[in-house]
């Protein structure tokens, strides 16, 4: 049968016309500037257009760079499971259409370390940094363009269009954070990769392990094995704890590197210790062990601060963990130490430091540790006293901002949630989003500011499920506190971006608290 286009309405045959020339289909108008991303990005620029993934698409690595062939690898392998698309990676230009193209620059230019720009046309993607990490973080950008759907583990129905435009962003601080305490209940290795994955879909990148507390120890010592055998058997309320060998340690580092987050493992000294103390008695001044430790008292617990042998045991600590920790930082922790004089204090502390400088790394302890002898290669927490943040200051350190009224991600949302504690106060998600690091501490401003952390006690936090009901969505909020600037931060405007990460959470089988101060969209 013969067709004749003159019965056609000129339109559409110009349409039909026009993608049987470009082999394509027409594109879908979109808006790149309405895409909900969190962290909201530095500049985003629209061509009102879209970019479809097809069974076709594939991505090219710029050759000869091995970590950029992984991050496309890596990439390929998170959209191939929703999409089902095979998703080639190939060195070299990116060639035809409706690929995608990572690449460094040539030469460096004002993005920084983690900065990238992604340039998404009607017939490509172009991602683009000065280093990998920059190409890693684009990459989060990238796959929040996608629907929700491409979050699910399973296969789904397209079409897997983008919108068109340019990005270019950058983070305001060089330190987001994150700290699991798998101290008070212990968290194993499959649970703290999943955090990891939640974590880097958000940009951060530093995960600060509290690896050690009155209720359990969690490494590996292989000079002191009874600190695990013993010291980590149990947890709060009595069940089984448990600890990470050492080997299983440098899985998690490994898994962190693989996605751009530096590892911080904290000891924390000299108090908050019972773990250690019960596990070997020459620790105590009196020489005798104490029994294990299961309630969540604070502040009764301290190394011996005259002995020989307490240097001797943190000197071992330090130079296993450091030797596994490719990271420059070691936390020695130093909160609540109410058991130790504050002479012995500042002994204990100005040792540990040393310790710490000859196995290679630099200090980074709780706010308390600001009274020692710090300077300016010590990172300081400020979770609770800012005399002792300014205090930090002046000496020169720089500061990671976790104000516990704002930053814990323990405490509750309101007088109902289920698991938390709310001594700092409770901390709905405009709470925890409407703060500025850089403004919170009359005294302390940007240029003393490494960047933030987010810490997560467990002393209620029991399963996964806890850990992400906390978490989630406050998480994305210090996200954004950490890497936008604080001109382009709304509260009003970022509840309706995180209203629509609401299907992109439960895609990825997040429990996360559904509070009452956000529109979520289903
Ligand atoms: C205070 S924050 C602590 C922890 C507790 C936490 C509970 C800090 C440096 N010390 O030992 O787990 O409160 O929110």
């Amino acid at each position: 049968m013969r067709l004749s286009l003159s019965l056609l309405r000129p339109a559409l045959v110009a349409t039909a016309l026009a993608a049987l020339i470009s082999c394509q289909e027409p594109r879908t108008p979109m808006d790149l500037a309405q895409a909900p991303i969190i962290p909201l990005p530095g500049s985003v620029t629209a061509t009102g257009s879209s970019f479809l993934l097809t069974e076709k698409s594939q991505i090219f690595a710029q050759a000869g760079n091995a970590e950029v062939k992984t991050i496309a690898e890596w990439t390929a392998t998170f959209l191939r499971t929703a999409t089902g698309y095979p998703l080639t990676v190939a060195e070299g230009e990116a060639q035809g259409k409706g690929n995608l193209y990572f690449s460094l620059n040539s030469t460096p230019d004002t993005l920084g370390p983690e900065g990238y720009t992604l340039t998404v046309t009607e017939d490509a993607v172009t991602l683009t940094a000065n280093e990998p990490a920059g190409l890693f973080r684009g990459v989060q950008t990238l796959r929040q363009l996608f629907p929700a759907r491409i979050e699910e583990g399973s296969r789904q129905e397209g079409p897997w269009e983008i919108a068109t435009g340019t990005i270019t962003d950058q983070p305001v601080y060089g330190y987001r954070g994150s700290m699991l305490d798998v101290a008070r209940h212990f968290f194993g290795v499959e649970d703290v990769k999943r955090y990891i994955d939640l974590m880097a879909a958000y940009k951060f990148n530093v995960l600060h392990l509290h690896l050690s507390d009155d209720q359990g120890w969690r490494i590996e010592i292989k000079s002191w094995p009874n600190l695990t055998t013993h010291g980590g058997s149990t947890q709060v309320g009595g069940a089984k704890g448990g600890f990470y060998t050492q080997e299983q340690y440098k899985d998690i580092v490994s898994y962190a590197q693989q996605h751009y987050i530096t590892v911080i493992p904290e000891i924390d000294m000299p108090g908050h210790t019972n773990a250690a103390l019960a596990s070997y008695p020459e620790l105590n001044c009196n020489g005798k062990a104490p029994e294990l430790y299961t309630g969540t008292n604070v502040g009764f617990s301290t190394l011996c601060v005259d002995k020989e042998i307490t240097y001797k045991f943190v000197d071992d600590v330090v130079r296993e963990l450091a030797a596994i920790t490719p990271g420059p930082y070691f936390h020695v922790g130093g909160d609540e130490s109410h058991a130790t004089k504050h002479d012995d204090y500042m002994v204990f502390v100005n040792k540990a430091k040393e310790i710490v400088a000859k196995h290679g790394k630099q200090m980074v302890g709780w706010d308390e540790t600001a009274q020692a002898n710090i300077g300016a290669n010590d990172l300081v927490q400020l979770w609770a006293s800012p005399k002792f943040g300014l205090m930090a200051v002046e000496k020169g350190a720089k500061i990671i901002m976790s104000p516990a009224n704002r930053a814990y991600i323990d405490m509750q949302y309101d007088s109902t949630t289920r698991i938390g504690l709310h001594w700092a106060g409770y901390i709905e998600l405009d709470t925890a989003y409407i703060w500025d690091p850089a403004t919170r501490i009359p005294g302390i401003s940007r240029e003393n500011i490494v960047g933030i952390e987010a810490p997560l006690w467990t002393e209620t936090v029991v399963t996964m499920d806890d850990i992400e009901y906390l978490a989630f969505p406050r998480l994305l909020g210090y996200a954004e506190i950490g890497w936008t600037a604080a001109g382009l931060r709304n509260w009003e405007t970022y509840k309706l971006r995180l209203a629509a990460h609401g299907p992109r959470m439960k895609a990825r089988g997040i429990d996360f608290y559904a509070g009452n101060r956000v529109p979520w969209v289903n």
